[in-house]
């Protein structure tokens, strides 16, 4: 099984359009807030300019580039966590993920109203780790409540895991990820089993309209401002533009239409490479 990268983020901010145009495969993409339950995945090849450049050096039989298989996870809004929205199912899709890409809306369309009323990324971005942090909690309670159990037949190590655990929980308490919790490495071990959301490497795109290309916005000033987690990329991308691109014939037609918008390749192949390198970071 290859390496599973979850895009997640919240309603209408254009998971599946993004989606789409990295697996090439055709979703529906709507409108309607929860339109689907169901997440959908793709198995994508890396594109890798260096492999077409040893191809030609050396013919080789078959070009094998790496692959990484995408799923696109709709269904987090606020209060999914408690089962609002199409119910807490697609949290099994996210604790199967290896990674994260986080989208965020950066883009205003008046014809597309925003499930709360306005475009506020940042807002966004604390709502649904709010709801990952939510059931990352229950998960560092319950093994705290296991753990206690065990210290009371005398277990020693118990001892040590419940420190760690509560480091978790106060963190998590505070709205902040587990990722970065105060916890050295050789103590991360004590919540490995429990697979937590907020753990998970994850990488912000800000799905922003075609005028912002190149040189960003209000909106992605704000998410850059706001995620200050060292090593977390942020990438700007057009999902709209990106996904008319996906749907021409031709190289050139490709090529041109990327010229237009001052682009040497689409965004989502910097995407996936972004995607694959914090894949196999971790
Ligand atoms: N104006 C504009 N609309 C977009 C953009 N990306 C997606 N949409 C539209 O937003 C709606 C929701 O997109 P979708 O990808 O289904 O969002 P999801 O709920 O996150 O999967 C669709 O009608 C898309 O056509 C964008 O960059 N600009
Ligand atoms: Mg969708």
């Amino acid at each position: 099984m290859g390496l599973h990268c979850g895009i997640i983020g919240i309603a209408n901010c254009g998971k599946t359009t993004l989606f789409n145009c990295m697996s090439n495969t055709k979703a529906e993409t709507t409108s309607f807030a929860f339109a689907s339950n169901k997440s959908n995945i793709g198995v994508i090849n890396v594109p890798d300019s260096r492999l077409a450049e040893l191809e030609k050096l050396q013919p080789t039989e078959k070009l094998v580039s790496a692959t990484v298989d995408i799923v696109d996870i709709p269904g987090l809004a606020k209060g999914s966590s408690h089962g609002e929205g199409v119910g807490n199912t697609f949290l099994a899709d996210i604790r199967n993920a290896d990674a994260l890409i986080h989208v965020v809306r950066c883009f205003d369309d008046d014809n597309l109203p925003h499930i709360e009323g306005s475009v506020d990324p940042v807002r966004d971005i604390e709502t649904i780790d709010l709801e990952l942090q939510v059931k990352d909690l229950e998960s560092v309670e319950k093994k705290i409540a296991r753990m206690e159990k065990l210290i009371k037949t005398g277990d020693k190590e118990a001892k040590v895991a419940i420190e760690v655990l509560k480091v978790y929980k106060e963190h998590l308490e505070n709205m902040q990820n587990a990722r970065t919790a105060p916890v050295k490495e050789e103590d991360k071990k004590y919540v490995a089993d429990l697979s937590l959301l907020t753990m998970k490497p994850v990488m912000f795109v800000c799905n922003i309209d075609e005028t912002s290309i190149g040189k960003g916005n209000a909106y992605t000033e704000a998410v850059k401002s706001a995620i200050t987690e060292e090593g977390v990329k942020i990438l700007d991308i057009a999902a709209a533009i990106e996904s008319d691109i996906a749907e021409l014939d031709t190289l050139e037609e490709k090529m041109e239409f990327l010229q237009d918008y001052g682009l040497s390749e689409p965004s989502v192949n910097i995407l996936i490479r972004e995607a694959y390198d914090m894949l196999n970071l971790h």
